[in-house]
């Protein structure tokens, strides 16, 4: 791969998913195996991941709850391995307890993803602050069991938008310093199709708030209601997502198939910068004012 071509990969990052899981909507049991899950995050990291999401319990509606023992024994010898490995990506820990965040932070993770915020185990928060990671807060609506009974909301960007602000408020209350906050709309968490929507289109209002956003449509039912097809064959439709959501000013790619989307990034990312530079737009410009 030449990214040279490109002008390097561009000002956006992508989080390849390891779902060390046997029931994850899209992959569940294809890396349960901890030698098959390692090698799949080096494969994501060779394919572009600057960041590799590992999580040892679904959260795709109607999943069961994982304790945490059980949770914990699925994730960390995988982190302790890609470690040994020499990965050079950074290692998150997709979890909403804190128990397994200790042990992944511990075994080398520097990135906690909780898709609850810090709402259900919210020890997490001071030890995230503790270790100096990084974290990620996503808005859910209700709890994975039951999110998509007929979510409802009056604007769901600004109902979004304010539980986002009201939680990094919680996280710097608990000591992480604000540069170490990403934020998540959570696609799919408690929202219609239509909801995904409006909330990608009107992304910006999000980035407004002055944290990096991190965007995860990978392969997610809408696109199946919207395309009329299978979760294994929506690649397009996530690549069309995350472009667009590039668009609307999104940092971080969460996705599955992580050297197509790369390839797509790279390329609006180096379309995006040539129409900032263009002096052909600068002197018709110039010209129409004369
Ligand atoms: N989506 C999933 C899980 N974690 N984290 C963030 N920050 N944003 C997301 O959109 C997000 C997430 C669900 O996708 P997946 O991991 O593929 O499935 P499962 O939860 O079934 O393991």
């Amino acid at each position: 791969m030449n990214a040279e071509l490109l002008g390097g990969a561009g000002p956006f990052r992508i989080m390849g998913i390891v779902n060390v899981t046997p029931d994850s909507f899209s992959d569940g049991g294809l890396y349960l195996d901890p030698a098959a899950a390692v090698e799949h995050a080096l494969e994501l990291e060779r394919q572009g991941a600057a960041i590799l999401d590992l999580g040892g319990e679904s959260t795709r509606p109607g999943a069961e709850p994982v304790p945490a023992a059980e949770e914990a024994r699925r994730v960390i010898g995988v982190i302790e391995e890609l470690v040994a490995a020499g990965a050079r990506a950074q290692i998150s820990i997709d979890t909403s307890k804190a128990a397994v965040a200790e042990a992944a932070i511990a075994a080398g993770a520097t990135l906690v993803n909780d898709v609850t915020a810090f709402r259900s185990d919210p020890a997490i928060a001071s030890l995230v602050a503790a270790s100096g990671a990084d974290c990620c807060l996503m808005h859910m609506l209700g709890e994975p069991r039951t999110m998509q009974q007929d979510p409802r909301y009056e604007d769901v960007v600004a109902e979004v938008k304010a539980f986002l602000e009201g939680r990094i408020e919680f996280a710097v209350s608990a000591g992480i310093a604000e540069e170490r906050i990403l934020l998540d709309p959570g696609i799919g968490f408690g929202k219609t199709a239509a909801h995904n929507l409006e909330l990608l289109g009107r992304l910006d209002e999000l980035v407004a708030l002055g944290r990096p956003v991190v965007v995860g449509t990978s392969r997610k039912s809408f696109l199946g209601r919207l395309t009329g097809r299978a979760t294994d064959e929506l690649l397009a439709a996530t690549i069309a997502t995350n472009v667009l959501a590039y668009e609307r000013g999104a940092s971080v790619f969460r996705v599955h198939d992580v050297g197509p989307v790369r390839d797509a990034l790279a390329v609006t990312a180096a379309t995006v910068r040539a129409g900032c530079q263009s002096t052909t737009r600068t002197s018709s410009t110039t010209s129409t004012k004369v």
